[in-house]
């Protein structure tokens, strides 16, 4: 077996599979749950690892390629069909089957699908195996103290294979106790048609490096009671039948004696076998009983134990994008005296937390611009005014800065999310301009991205302009931001004031950075623009201006704001009858 895993979780259930006492990356590569992706936390050593959960078998072996073992805890009804999509993977070339129920036919097919292919399946029915020091599969073993009790925390010499999960672990005890412990266990499970049987996993051990049988065989065939039963008996699993004489458990180790395995006469006596055997290779020379190490330790009193190493805790908190353990800050893993070195900007900072990855200059240069250019829009706008008024309040920093920031929103500054989203549906659906304002005005929704207070088509904002020079120049393609020009022309035709604002270059622009760049998957450019990334630009920007209307109001020392009284309208009308007003009736002079 390899040593990194893929594993199907079925519903309520996760199971662990670290057995580790030395290794130091973990054996599971990633979990797969139809239906959910994401992280699971789970603890390795003292420390707890995010491991990837997927969604789909495919997707899991594509992005992990060197995983080729998978543990399929799925259920009987769908074990089958996930471990044959399992088979199938060209990744994978072992796969065990938890599942106790599977119908036969179907693991018929999958062991034939596995001989001709090359691949082993354990299973179905097993309880795992365990790979000593190294990893576990399922629930094998049980315990960490049990683990321990078996010195499973560490490899010893000898090769252990069981039909039964049950007597798996009765055997690791024992032999823990005679001899340096094991090596490899394995329960092929208690099917009639294991994937792999008893004989495939000893010719396996047998190439094992780390000595060679010809390596002597210890073996016991439990139910030799059988015979004292008039009829058939069957022992706990469906694959252990005691029918003719041939099947008997007398014939078994007769047959096992005969072809040279070490077979005791009773089960009492197979403790006294396998020590035997193992000392008389012990004082050949033929192994060299492994040097025993000091297991872990149960964990204890909380405080303690964690202060002493000797248990782990729950983290909190998920976080993937900076580290400042280390000897000097990282943002997604680039450390800050490389970014420094490199001479990268703000824009490239943004690349690595926003997006996590290092986005080519053209890219970065483009985040900067959009930085600059929403900077400051004058004092007269909702988020400078608001700013304003707080400092004037005799407000901190921090406060007029919120205030400020807090009028971001679909009317001011905050359209660019939504701008991409709907440019992006209607470009991606194919709708023509026309009927993509259309259909928003029948829905009662302003176009995202589309009207300004100020600029008119023959007074366009310069912002704009210069977004749209530089992605002509740089981008590979500029098709979203076309298409919004295009919806541009005709909310143009409509009303004066309905240009492509800034808001909405940027975030047509954007989309062509992120599909155009070829750095983010489309299910990634799908997440982006559904999570909203973009506003964060203006948010970021802004806060340059309003820091700047902060200090210029208290440098000015101005008095508190209050608004002029003539600037109100006054009024005790009733709103239905303002209405009323603003639509006069004139009565014809004769009337
Ligand atoms: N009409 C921006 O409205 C504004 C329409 C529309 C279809 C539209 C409005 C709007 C979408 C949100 C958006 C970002 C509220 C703007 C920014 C940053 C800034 C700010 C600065 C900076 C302006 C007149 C007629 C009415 C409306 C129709 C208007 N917009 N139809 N789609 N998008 N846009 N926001 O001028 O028939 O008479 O009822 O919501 O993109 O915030 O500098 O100031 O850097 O700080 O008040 O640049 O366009 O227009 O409300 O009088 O409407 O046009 O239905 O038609 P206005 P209204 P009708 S950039």
């Amino acid at each position: 077996m390899n040593d990194r895993f893929l594993i199907l979780a079925c519903k309520n259930m996760f199971c662990a599979v670290f057995a580790n006492a030395g290794r130091e990356t973990p054996s599971v590569a990633g979990i797969i749950n139809p239906g959910s992706e994401g992280f699971q936390k789970l603890f390795f050593g003292q420390e707890e690892i995010a491991i990837p959960v997927h969604s789909a078998i495919e997707a899991a072996c594509a992005a992990h390629p060197t995983a080729d073992v998978f543990i399929n805890f799925a259920s009987f009804r769908s074990a089958a069909a996930s471990s044959m999509a399992a088979l199938k993977q060209p990744t994978i070339k072992v796969v065990a089957i938890i599942a106790e129920g599977v119908p036969e036919s179907d693991t018929k097919q999958l062991i034939a699908y596995a001989k001709a292919n090359n691949k082993v399946v354990i299973g179905p029915a097993t309880v795992g195996g365990i790979q000593a020091g190294a990893f576990k599969i399922g629930d094998t073993a049980g315990t960490i103290d049990n683990i321990i009790q078996c010195k499973l925390y560490r490899p010893g010499s000898v090769g252990f294979v069981s039909k039964s999960g049950g007597m798996s672990n009765e055997l690791y005890n024992t032999i823990a106790r005679v001899t340096d412990g094991i090596y490899e266990g394995i329960a092929i499970g208690g099917d009639v048609f294991p994937g792999s049987t008893l004989s495939d996993h000893v010719l396996r051990f047998n190439n094992i490096p780390q000595g060679k049988i010809n390596k002597p065989v210890v073996a016991w065939v439990s139910g030799t009671c059988a015979r004292l039963f008039k009829s058939e008996v069957q022992f706990g699993h469906a694959g252990a039948k005691s029918g003719g004489e041939m099947e008997s458990a007398q014939a078994k180790n007769e047959a096992l004696r005969e072809a040279g395995a070490v077979v005791p006469t009773s089960f009492e006596a197979f403790e006294g076998a396998i020590k035997e055997t193992f000392d008389k290779l012990a004082e050949a020379g033929k192994i060299s009983p492994v040097k025993e190490v000091i297991p872990p330790q149960i964990p204890e009193d909380l405080n303690t134990a964690i202060k002493s190493g000797k248990v782990r805790a729950p983290t909190h908190i998920i976080s993937t994008i900076s580290d400042d353990r280390g000897e000097e800050p990282a943002y997604a893993g680039v450390p800050m005296s490389s970014i420094v070195e490199q001479g990268l900007g703000v824009g490239d900072v943004i690349s690595l937390l926003w997006f996590k990855r290092s986005l080519p200059h053209y890219c970065t240069r483009f985040i900067e611009i959009c930085i600059m250019l929403c900077a400051d829009h004058g004092p007269c706008v909702s988020g400078a005014h608001n700013t304003i008024v707080t400092a004037r309040a005799g407000k901190d920093l921090v406060s007029s800065l919120v205030s400020g920031l807090l009028t971001i929103g679909p009317r001011f500054g905050g359209a660019i999310d939504d701008a991409a989203r709907y440019f992006k549906d209607a470009y991606d659906r194919g709708l023509t301009p026309y009927e993509f304002v259309e259909s928003m005005k029948k829905k009662g929704i302003r176009v995202p991205g589309i009207g300004h207070r100020i600029k008119r088509g023959d007074n366009r904002d310069k912002r704009v302009e210069l977004l749209q020079r530089f992605a002509r120049s740089n981008f590979p393609s500029v098709k979203y931001m076309e298409y919004a020009v295009e919806v541009e022309t005709y909310t143009l035709s409509k009303a004066n004031n309905l240009v492509l604002n800034v808001d909405g270059a940027i975030g047509s622009l954007f989309l062509d950075l992120l599909a155009g760049s070829g750095m983010f998957t489309k299910q990634e450019i799908d997440e982006i623009v559904g999570i909203g990334y973009l506003n964060g630009l203006f948010v970021l920007a802004r806060s340059i201006g309003l820091i700047g209307h902060t200090f210029d109001q208290k440098r000015l020392k101005q008095p508190l704001y209050r608004h002029p009284w003539e600037d109100v309208l006054y009024t005790k009308t009733p709103l239905p009858l303002l209405s009323r007003i603003s639509s006069p009736i004139f009565l014809k002079p004769d009337q």
